[in-house]
């Protein structure tokens, strides 16, 4: 009970129109009161009962606590909740409205100290109202000719972050695809500076690009404030360049929705970095970023970055790999309590998903050992641009190591074994083997999960 109302249905059974929060809470109350506050304050009720609640209101319109689970810890409570909510709670096509509902003012309740969303379900009904991606996984793959051989797609990341000129980042951007890379990406704060003005750098590379004689990608950084980016998109339109990237963590939701309406309506390919956001998905209290790989799908993004499972960024392979599979996947088989079943509508086109971050040639393996496959694009900046024979040698060595991985008769060449030297191979069959031990043991470990709760958890996603 709480503010007057008990919101606990423990063998409750969602309805196909329900969406479904699986949430981590830990605080000073019973777990069942932590939940109902959450169930509350996201739905129709408040700290006190109301002389203004109705039928209509409670029947329809309230949230249900069910399938709780206490985990033993020293001092605090803490377990696993699920709360349904149900569709008619929520606007139509309105996500800023859904996520001042789900994902508001409860994490702000005093009582509660750690309370993360792990996870969600979003019904079809719900998803339909969404385009999802324009041209998605598939999409990039025509775009290079990748369709029929799935090798990784390879980028990279011009380093310094910001700093080279106009004309100096065209050459490295230049050297790069002509030496085999598919992708060259502006940074995340590389934008607008005054020494490197966005539209001659844009104008320059992709002169680079087309130089090459080749079908390249290059994805100018947008991100702006929404009127300069609109003026962006209508330049790359004008010069006939119909792809960018935005920093979707940093824009939001609303204004990334916008963005991709508006580019997918030009018919640009949607790059997404994600810097930020882990801001929110580390630690205990916030979302887990399947929480907003399942927004960005339903946006509409084409290709997200999604983590490396052996780069410099956070993210055990465990994790990658349930991320990767939310982005190429229609369906995935739940795992409870870290990931739910879940089902995407039919329209929604899977999308390429990008691992990037402390990345080199020795690394492509291990990467695709990750993803469980090759449908993934590798970024690398340091990994490039670090190379002994620079720019050119770093390119070289990635295309053949992404080359190797779909075809055993390439021979490692002389800038991938010189690649190898620096920076090491990473050990793909250790990846593999982690992956079979984990299916092995999957009952037991779940069952230890639900006893120690996230102890077990970082075990697995290695924080
Ligand atoms: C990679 C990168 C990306 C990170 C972000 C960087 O450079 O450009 O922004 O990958 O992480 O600046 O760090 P390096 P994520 O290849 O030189 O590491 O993709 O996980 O969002
Ligand atoms: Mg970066």
């Amino acid at each position: 009970m709480y503010g007057g109302y008990s919101y606990i249905e423990q063998d409750y059974k969602p309805d196909k129109h329900d969406f479904v929060t699986l949430l981590w809470l830990k605080g000073d109350a019973s777990l069942e009161a932590l939940a109902e506050m959450v169930a509350s304050e996201s739905s129709v009720g408040t700290w006190t009962s109301l002389k203004t609640m109705n039928q209509f209101v409670w029947d329809k319109l309230r949230a249900r606590v069910f399938d709780l689970k206490r985990v033993k810890t020293s001092v605090e409570t803490a377990g696993f909740v699920k709360i349904a909510y149900p569709l008619e709670h929520f606007d139509h096509d309105n996500l800023p409205q859904l996520l001042a509902s789900i994902r508001g003012n409860i994490y702000g309740i005093k009582e509660i100290k750690e309370l993360e969303i792990i996870d969600w379900s979003i019904p079809e009904k719900y998803q339909r109202q969404f385009k999802g991606p324009l041209l998605g996984l598939e999409g990039a793959r025509k775009y290079l000719g990748t369709s029929r051989n799935r090798r990784p797609h390879v980028g990279t990341i011009v380093k310094p972050k910001v700093g080279l000129s106009p004309a100096e980042f065209a050459e490295v951007a230049f050297q790069a695809w002509s030496n085999g890379l598919d992708l060259v990406k502006d940074d995340e704060n590389l934008v607008d500076q005054d020494f490197c003005r966005w539209e001659e750098r844009v104008s320059r590379t992709v002169d680079a690009a087309e130089k090459t004689g080749e079908k390249k990608i290059y994805l100018p950084n947008i991100t702006d404030f929404i009127p300069r980016m609109l003026e962006r998109v209508d330049y790359l339109e004008e010069i006939g360049w119909r792809m960018c990237m935005l920093d979707v963590y940093i824009l939001g939701v609303p204004a990334t929705k916008y963005l991709v309406d508006y580019l997918h309506e030009r018919k640009f390919l949607v790059h997404a970095h994600r810097a930020g956001y882990g801001a929110e998905t580390r630690g205990r209290q916030g979302v887990s970023f399947d929480f907003w790989m399942k927004l960005m799908r339903l946006i509409g993004v084409d290709q997200i970055h999604t983590g490396t499972g052996v780069g410099k960024m956070e993210g055990s392979p465990f994790l990658v790999r349930k991320v990767g599979k939310l982005a190429t996947q229609s369906e995935i088989k739940g795992f409870e309590p870290l990931f739910l079943d879940f089902k995407w509508a039919r329209h929604i086109k899977p999308l390429m998903p990008v691992a990037s971050g402390g990345l080199n040639p020795g690394d492509v393996e291990a990467v695709c050992e990750v993803y469980g496959n090759t449908d993934v694009t590798i970024q690398s900046g340091g990994g490039i641009h670090g190379h002994p024979d620079g720019t050119a040698g770093g390119a070289r060595a990635m295309r053949n190591a992404a080359e190797r991985r779909v075809n055993r008769k390439v021979k490692v060449g002389p800038e991938l074994e010189t690649a190898i030297n620096k920076w090491g191979l990473t050990d793909a069959g250790k990846i593999h083997q982690g992956f079979r031990d984990f299916e092995k043991n999957r009952k037991s470990t779940q069952q230890r999960i639900y006893k120690r709760g996230y102890k077990e958890i970082e075990k697995i996603s290695g924080e």
